[in-house]
């Protein structure tokens, strides 16, 4: 009987999977597009009495902004959707009936009326547009949530006035008036029928109000960094510190991050998105993510004082984007320094466009205080979350910001970087090279592959060339690998000289590609930094492990006996280094952050003989070591595997993960135990792995 039941399942399962082939072929491979959502008349709205502390939020924040997306051409490369005015029964998903009806009523108001009911609020104002205003932020937000759950657009950016995180059920708060993100997620779950929804707040400023309308929610994860030097910060609350959680069934769904110091900078907002938000995010699986995308947590900022460049939010962008399919909702929210402001933008939207990204400027060594932080906030998480479950280190007891008995040392008011400000935003931003080259046999010519893909026809090898080969390869007189490694050395010097951004080169014999690509790659500059993630069984000449230029990680390759680890050759041997688990646990805490540290100028990612890596993990690691090195990155494969040439030119070329990163696969204790103790004993050489201060 038994036997029977399984033969009619595996049958059936043989079925559905052909039909999934079947209707993989009909729809377009990748879902397309980008939409912007912009309307003047969000521009109405604006204070009309003198109050300092509202005075920054003013209309030219969108003008300028949208003014410089056309500048640059990226609003032009975008769908544009019409905006509309939300309805109430919409505000009333978070809203109470009696605060709408309140808002609802400035209409009318006078002055002095208006001046009045903002009184009754924390920094806000009141102007007769902001009723219909408000409506239009909080209906464009919808507008571009339905473009993206159905289909019509990947993801996209909406441009919108009040900004809405501060915003609560029954009161205005911070410049807020609808609270636009969670009215979308609240949105987003009862009309399109999502279960699990992200929210990413990178405002400066604790979204409060998102908080308090999902505290008790788990179906809807909120994460929030935001200046807070030991509640001294605006809105100065104590539920905004590491260890606020969240309630009830919502336990450990609210995340976090107080930043005690300002003056953080790339490398701190990106480690914390690598140690505390992505394997939360990835443990989450969320279908959708929103992103508070408040910008006065750029350099600049008058509120925020911190120093992360522009260039910064594309990396987060980035990062997020493997999430959901890629279904990814920015929605604008705070960001008062005009330049600033518009330079984050456009970097966000670049990056949403698919267009790699400019590298990370800047020291990769996290701040103490940063470091601080993200051990609080990964301890506070540690029993809610199953991939921080093997985290030993304990909350820091006294943080290096607060003095032991006095508490909070205030800071300094500064500046910030005053007129080196200015040049460094007047950096033109570094228009990359488009382009994948692809160096693969003829029978590549059936796969879909993005139009922008040149392939490379190649040349012969010059007469040093074809003995070196033969060295390397012993199968190297066969025509058909002479014409593969030909292939192979063009395309990777028109990657070199910059003709083309990225590659994919099949060959024969991958072992020994993988090692004339990183001679070539040596003999290129002797300044040049080669990042090396080499999976399956591969042989690597000594003198390619240990040489300054070259950093090598070896990926599920032959288990070596355990000895001290050398800085530039990482090996995580034996086949359960490449299981989904251990992979994603091994790619955000050991592989990103030494990548981040390393700073390359090329990545050359090897899929050797024997590798085994799921699918969807491979794109994923394409995906996410573009950030590291501009998105300069060349794979190479063996020409047995050449159906996967086609999910990475795809991934290559900036599109979205085809599924979601599935449910949550743990990391085995035992693997847990090795790549920790690796970051623990490579933390000296590569900064950015750092999690806690002991
Ligand atoms: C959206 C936003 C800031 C309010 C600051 C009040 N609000 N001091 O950035
Ligand atoms: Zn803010």
């Amino acid at each position: 009987m038994r036997g029977a039941g399984e033969a009619t399942r595996a049958r059936s399962l043989r079925a559905s999977a052909a039909r999934g082939a079947a209707m993989a072929e009909k729809r377009p491979p990748r879902p397309q597009g980008t939409a912007l959502i912009y309307d003047e008349a969000m521009t109405r709205v604006r204070l009309l009495w003198d109050d300092p502390e509202c005075a920054i939020e003013v209309p030219e924040r969108l003008t300028s902004t949208y003014a410089r997306l056309c500048q640059r051409g990226l609003a032009q490369r975008c769908v544009r959707l019409p905006v509309r005015e939300a309805t109430e029964e919409e505000l009333e998903m978070v809203h109470s009936p009696e605060y709408v009806a309140v808002v609802k009523g400035t209409q009318a108001m006078s002055k002095k009326e208006l001046q009045t009911l903002a009184q009754q609020y924390d920094a806000v104002y009141f102007h007769p547009s902001t009723f219909p205003c408000a409506r239009m932020a909080v209906g464009a937000t919808l507008q571009l949530v339905d473009a993206i759950l159905t289909g019509a657009v990947g993801n996209g950016m909406a441009l919108v006035r009040p900004p809405g995180h501060h915003s609560q059920r029954d009161a205005a708060n911070g410049f807020c008036v609808f609270n636009n993100v969670a009215i979308a997620a609240e949105y987003a779950k009862r009309r399109h029928g999502l279960q699990r929804i992200l929210i990413v707040d990178w405002d400066i400023h604790h979204g409060q109000g998102t908080q308090r309308i999902f505290e008790n929610d788990p179906s809807v994860l909120y994460f929030s960094w935001h200046r807070y030097e030991h509640q001294s910060f605006w809105p100065r609350l104590q539920e905004s510190d590491y260890n606020a959680v969240g309630q009830g069934p919502g336990r450990g769904f609210t995340i976090n991050v107080p930043w005690n110091k300002i003056g953080m900078r790339n490398a701190d907002y990106v480690s914390v998105f690598l140690h505390v938000l992505l394997p939360l995010a990835i443990e989450f699986d969320p279908e959708f993510v929103l992103v508070s995308a408040g910008f006065d947590s750029g350099i600049g900022d008058p509120e925020g004082q911190m120093e992360a460049m522009p260039e910064c939010f594309a990396h987060l962008t980035l990062l997020l984007l493997p999430l959901a399919r890629g279904r990814l909702c920015a929605v604008l929210e705070g960001g008062y320094h005009l330049r600033s402001l518009a330079e984050c933008v456009c970097m966000t939207l670049q990056t949403l466009l698919g267009d790699p990204v400019p590298a990370l400027s800047g020291d990769p060594a996290p701040c103490l205080s940063a470091v601080e932080s993200i051990q609080n906030v990964r301890a506070a998480h540690a029993r809610h979350w199953a991939s921080l479950g093997h985290e030993d280190a304990g909350p820091v007891l006294t943080p290096s910001t607060q003095h032991p008995l006095l508490g909070a040392q205030p800071t300094a008011a500064t500046d910030g970087p005053g007129p080196i400000l200015d040049e460094l935003l007047s950096c033109p931003p570094c228009f990359p090279c488009t382009g994948i080259g692809l160096a693969a046999p003829d029978s590549a010519s059936s796969l879909h592959l993005p139009p922008t893909v040149l392939r490379e026809r190649g040349g012969a090898l010059s007469k040093e060339e074809a003995a070196a080969c033969s060295r390397l390869d012993s199968a190297f007189t066969q025509d058909q690998t002479q014409a593969a490694l030909g292939k192979l050395l063009a395309l990777l010097e028109k990657i070199l000289s910059g003709q083309v951004r990225a590659g994919i080169a099949a060959t024969p014999t991958v072992a020994a590609a993988a090692i004339m690509a990183l001679r070539r790659g040596l003999s290129f500059g002797s300044r040049s930094r080669l990042l090396c993630v080499a999976v399956g069984d591969l042989d690597i000449p000594e003198d390619l492990r240990d040489n300054g230029q070259i950093l090598v990680f070896h990926i599920g390759g032959e288990e070596r006996p355990e000895g001290t680890p050398s800085p530039r050759c990482i090996c995580l041997g034996g086949p359960q280094a490449t299981e989904p688990g251990n992979f994603r646990l091994a790619l955000l805490s050991l592989i990103l952050p030494v990548a981040y540290s390393f700073q390359p100028e090329l990545v050359l990612l090897v899929l050797g003989p024997g590798y085994s890596l799921q699918g969807l993990d491979m794109e994923l690691l394409t995906r996410l070591l573009q950030g590291p090195a501009r998105g300069r990155m060349l794979v190479l494969l063996q020409d047995s595997e050449i159906s996967l040439v086609e999910a990475l030119a795809w991934a290559l070329e900036g599109k979205a993960l085809p599924s979601t990163l599935g449910p949550y696969l743990s990391a085995s204790p035992k693997q847990a135990l090795a790549i920790t103790r690796l970051c623990r004993q490579l933390q000296p050489d590569w900064p950015m792995l750092q999690v806690s201060v002991n």
